[in-house]
């Protein structure tokens, strides 16, 4: 699995200002993207977060199989782990997620709660890897209610926290990691996701593998999409087939691959299947 070992250099510093951002929080929240929840997690985490309370958001929830994003949930729970399903464009969507922080934090507090908490809000910290929508949500959740409370001198310089709610402030920039690709088959999870750069695997495999994905999973609506009568055909036809359809043709009449597969790689990231899932709780 060498040609997927990607580390970037900036990646180690990115590091330790997550850790410096994680001393100052209390509770993390975890975005995940609801398609592939457990793919577009990252096990650094673990270590890095210790003993803290987590909450996983398993944003996207839009564009994923309800069904499902639930059994995941259930999945989190039996490890111990909250999960929420979120859809971060979403107004009331947002809105569930102070009611459930405060849940989950009543549920943990109790004897076991230090005595400072009582006193200040609790402080939540914003992470996962690229494009899962931290921003979107960091965005939303500080829209209008807040009152900025600046930088926090005797932490890290440059922490801008926000207190969103009388119990809650938030630092208003989210922990970026890079996701971990333990296998071929995460890899090409998380590139048909869109969170790895595209030039990582080669394009055509990440697409052959959308094709067997659908095909397997939601053959009508891949079917149905490039108005095809059958999908039930080789690879290279497939390619064929569907570039016709879209109308990805060069100049001497044959089919334009290059723009076909962004094409399709497009529709698979918007939805244009209907709601997916390129994982399940099964496959785990
Ligand atoms: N359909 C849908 N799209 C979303 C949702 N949340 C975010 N997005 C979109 O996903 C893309 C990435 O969102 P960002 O908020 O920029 O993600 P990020 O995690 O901050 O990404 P990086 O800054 O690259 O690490 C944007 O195009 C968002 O509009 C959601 O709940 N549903
Ligand atoms: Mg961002």
């Amino acid at each position: 699995m060498k040609r997927f070992d990607y580390y970037p250099g900036h990646m180690a510093k990115t590091k330790r200002e997550l850790k410096e951002k994680l001393k100052w929080a209390d509770i993390v929240y975890e975005v995940v993207d609801a398609r592939g929840p457990v793919s577009t997690r990252n096990a650094d985490l673990d270590g890095l977060v210790g003993k803290k309370p987590r909450f996983i958001l398993m944003n996207k929830a839009d564009l994923a199989n309800k069904e499902e994003v639930d059994r995941f949930a259930s999945f989190f729970a039996s490890e111990g782990l909250k999960a929420l399903p979120l859809q971060a464009d979403s107004k009331a969507s947002i809105r569930r997620i102070l009611p459930a922080t405060e849940t989950y934090l009543e549920e943990l507090s109790g004897p076991k709660t230090p005595k400072h908490r009582t006193f200040r809000p609790f402080r939540a910290l914003v992470v996962g890897i690229p494009n899962v929508g931290k921003s979107t949500i960091i965005n939303r959740l500080v829209e209008k209610r807040v009152t900025a409370v600046g930088d926090t001198p005797n932490i890290t310089r440059h922490l801008q926290v926000v207190r969103i709610h009388d119990k809650l402030e938030l630092i208003d920039s989210p922990g970026v990691l890079w996701p971990k690709i333990a296998s071929e088959a995460t890899g090409l999870k998380l590139a048909l996701l869109g969170a790895l750069k595209d030039h990582l695997i080669p394009k055509d495999e990440v697409v052959i593998h959308g094709f067997k994905l659908l095909k397997e999973r939601y053959p009508e609506a891949f079917r149905k999409r490039y108005d095809l009568e059958s999908i039930d055909m080789e690879t290279v036809a497939l390619f064929d087939a569907i570039g016709r359809r879209m109308g990805c043709i060069q100049k001497g009449g044959g089919i334009d691959y290059d723009r076909g597969m962004d094409r399709f790689l497009h529709d698979f990231r918007h939805k244009k299947f209907g709601r997916i899932m390129v994982e399940t709780v099964e496959d785990l």
